[in-house]
């Protein structure tokens, strides 16, 4: 491929003249270099001509087209709060090595986050790029990858490449297998990262190894490639143990200085940094847990369990492109579900009753298979780790405790025992009668004694069933004053009393 001499790149030098590399990306159909489309983060569209390829669209979960037109360079805005651009660092931090994982991605997109880190991190700071291959289908990301990156950064990156597919989690764990540097980090490589992100995060895992680093998540819309600033969050979970962004602590927000680390109970799990060693010694993911799902809220309980903690920085920023649709496409419910009943049964103690609550199964034989967690609970015993209890209540208090469950499951009617009380339509939101079929929607929580009636507190009269000819079923809920009508629960968990 013809490549001038000229272009003769070390290592060292971050910035380069853009036609160098242009006879190695145009080929690929990529583009390199400053300018062009997205540039600085704006949105950017395709013109009329061409929409050929919508299938690509659908593959990735991203306009992958749009994509391939946008430069490997682009800047986006420096979205850090101000006071982060005065702050200055030790010329003494650790060096990171830099693991992106990905199955079936779109080349320019995995080529853009690798851009971006080389031209935002500086280069005495940043050892290696670690690109781990979950078995990908695509032929591109064979050799063009190969190819690519071994003749743009010779030496800098490499690359790892799974037998089968392993799954997000094991596929982390092969790229810390293969990382040197004293520091990594973890990231999707659908991603572009902010000036001046590495700085502040090898500060805080340099004073302490036992900190977890999350940048802050700003966000890359799928069908633009718009850069958005996301405001200041941080990452918590449901007791499905499905992620979220949550408000800022409390103490946080008092303090009033944006630049502060937010402490956080758990990661959405798209980028962190940790030491190699550290994470090493507190059993770095589950490698037990399928796909994806589960082990970013566990490596939260498990760090600030046993002695660790997690925090946001807010000066380190990254840009991540939310996919609407994710490669790994077999059961993700199932595979979430199984592996939060794995944290659930080696982190979370009597408060585990709430996952199985959560996903609407019974705690005796719940009919899902989550494997051997012995390993796991040996190495909580080990590192004497504190209770999820403690947890809870220093850490993520902002999560509603379920105290007074006496039990949960479906509700029958002593008049009509084929049908269970259900969620109506979502315009009205209203209980109905519905056959059961003991689905989420009719499994609920509930705080009345079993095999009574339900009645309300403000009026006295009674959730009842009564004949109806135009109602579904022949049956409609009704108020009314109380006729002697019992509700049963079937009772699929006795909650444990605290
Ligand atoms: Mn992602």
């Amino acid at each position: 491929m013809g490549y001038p001499d000229l272009c003769h790149v070390n290592q060292s030098q971050t910035s380069f003249s853009a036609h160098c590399f242009a006879g190695l990306a145009k080929p690929m159909g990529l583009v390199e270099g400053p300018g062009g489309l997205g540039q600085g983060g704006a949105a950017a569209t395709l013109g009329e001509d061409s929409r050929e390829s919508e299938g690509r669209y659908e593959d990735y979960g991203y306009n992958a087209q749009l994509s391939d037109r946008i430069s490997l360079d682009r800047n986006i805005p420096d979205y850090r709060p101000k006071k982060c651009k005065q702050l200055t660092y030790s010329d003494d931090l650790p060096q990171i090595s830099v693991v992106f994982i990905f199955v079936n991605e779109a080349l320019s997109v995995i080529l853009r986050s690798v851009h971006s880190v080389v031209n935002h991190t500086p280069a005495h700071l940043l050892k290696e790029i670690i690109l781990v291959d979950d078995n990908s289908d695509s032929v591109e990301l064979k050799f063009n990858l190969d190819h690519y990156v071994n003749k743009r950064y010779p030496g800098l990156v490499k690359i790892v490449r799974n037998s089968k597919r392993e799954g997000l989690i094991r596929a982390r764990i092969h790229g810390w297998n293969a990382a040197t540097a004293p520091v990594v980090g973890f990231f999707d490589a659908h991603v572009e990262f902010n000036t001046g992100w590495a700085e502040p995060i090898l500060t805080r895992v340099k004073e302490d190894h036992t900190r977890i680093i999350l940048p802050a998540i700003d966000n890359i819309k799928y069908n633009t490639f718009e850069v958005q600033q996301y405001a200041n969050a941080a990452h918590g979970y449901n007791w499905g143990l499905w992620c979220m962004y949550i408000i800022p602590p409390q103490d946080w927000l008092d303090k009033g200085d944006e630049t502060a680390p937010i402490r956080t109970p758990a990661m959405i799990g798209c980028s962190f940094v940790v030491d190699r060693e550290y994470f090493g010694e507190i059993g770095l993911l589950d490698p037990g847990m399928e796909v994806y799902g589960g082990e970013n809220i566990e490596l939260g309980m498990r760090v600030w369990q046993c002695g660790g903690s997690m925090e946001v920085l807010p000066c380190a920023r990254v840009a991540h492109i939310e996919r609407t649709k994710k490669p790994y496409n077999n059961d993700i419910d199932y595979y979430a579900k199984r592996n939060a009943l794995r944290a659930a049964e080696v982190w979370m103690d009597e408060f585990k009753s709430h996952v199985y609550m959560a996903w609407n199964i019974p705690m005796n034989n719940p009919g899902v298979d989550f494997g051997d967690v012995s390993e796991r609970v040996a190495l909580r015993k080990k590192m004497n780790c504190k209770n999820f209890r403690w947890y809870l209540e220093h850490v993520y208090p902002e999560m509603r405790i379920y105290n007074n469950t006496i039990t949960y499951g479906e509700v029958r009617n002593s008049k009509a025992s084929g049908y269970c009380l259900d969620q109506g339509s979502e315009e009205d939101d209203r209980a109905i009668l519905y056959p059961c079929h003991g689905m989420s929607s009719q499994v609920s929580v509930f705080s009345f004694f079993s095999n009574g009636p339900i009645i309300s507190r403000d009026t006295g009269r009674c959730l009842e069933v009564e004949m109806s000819k135009d109602a579904n079923f022949g049956l409609r809920l009704v108020v009314q004053r109380c006729s002697g009508q019992k509700w049963v629960i079937r009772n699929w968990i006795k909650h444990p009393r605290h």
